[in-house]
């Protein structure tokens, strides 16, 4: 991870460092600072100069400026690094490196209006957000058990389309965020989508369709849950 960042960090910072390995070297040393200073085993508090001596030659066997070290040194004596609490709602990890993402248009599913929306498709689930910086979607489509094809619509071109081919008629199991930013369960039969050209839809009815998956005991809930209101 660090060897990671200090390629990453020299990469976005060109000119800081002569090279990866200084960064690097520093990073570390930064953390033992903050360790030295904030940790209460640690009784013999390192002062600035030693701090310096530390990295001495590390810059391709140049120093670092000073005024950069004091900057490091000053920052981290006055706010210790914490690490963000857990608290299970942080979503951030979830739409990481997704299988992919992009402007989409959807129709609504009560009130039939087109609305744009960032789409993530990730961890076999379909989610739509906002804005591309939003940390929690509008939206959150599982596509277990769901179907997808191409479909006209008089309005918007190279639509496509999520559907129940199983249970005709049936809501879909979504759930979205609501005015009042409750979260409710969906109420789409199929959600209609367009995509920005033929291309980029066949890309994401490909990509939908591999991240599809079947839950046999899904569809025989559902057969029954059908079987038992046809009888009422
Ligand atoms: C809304 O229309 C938006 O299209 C919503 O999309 C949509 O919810 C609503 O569908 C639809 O009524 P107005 O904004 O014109 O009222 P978004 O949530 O992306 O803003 P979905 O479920 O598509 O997210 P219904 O089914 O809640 O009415």
């Amino acid at each position: 991870m660090m060897e990671a960042f200090a390629n990453r960090y020299c990469q976005c910072n060109p000119g800081v460092f002569q090279s990866t390995d200084t960064c690097y070297i520093l990073s570390f040393s930064v953390i033992m600072l903050n360790t030295s200073l904030h940790n209460p085993n640690v009784k013999d508090k390192p002062p600035f100069e030693r701090f310096v001596s530390m990295n001495r030659g590390i810059n391709d066997g140049g120093d670092l400026h000073e005024a950069l070290l004091r900057s490091l040194f000053d920052s981290i004596k006055s706010e210790p690094f914490s690490i963000p609490e857990d608290d299970g709602n942080d979503l951030t990890h979830t739409f990481f490196n997704p299988s992919r993402e992009g402007w989409l248009l959807k129709l609504g599913g009560r009130v039939k209006t087109w609305k744009r929306r960032w789409f993530i498709l990730t961890d076999n689930c379909l989610y739509y957000f906002g804005y591309t910086t939003d940390k929690e979607p509008l939206g959150i489509i599982p596509l277990e058990n769901l179907s997808i094809r191409k479909v006209d619509d008089p309005k918007k071109r190279n639509c496509f389309e999520l559907f129940n081919a199983n249970c005709k008629g049936q809501k879909i199991k979504a759930c979205k965020t609501d005015g009042d930013g409750k979260v409710v369960e969906g109420k789409h039969q199929s959600y209609k989508i367009s995509a920005a050209s033929p291309e980029e839809r066949d890309l994401w009815i490909d990509a939908i369709r591999t991240s599809i998956t079947q839950d046999p005991f899904y569809d025989l809930v559902a057969a029954r849950k059908k079987k038992i209101a046809n009888k009422k």
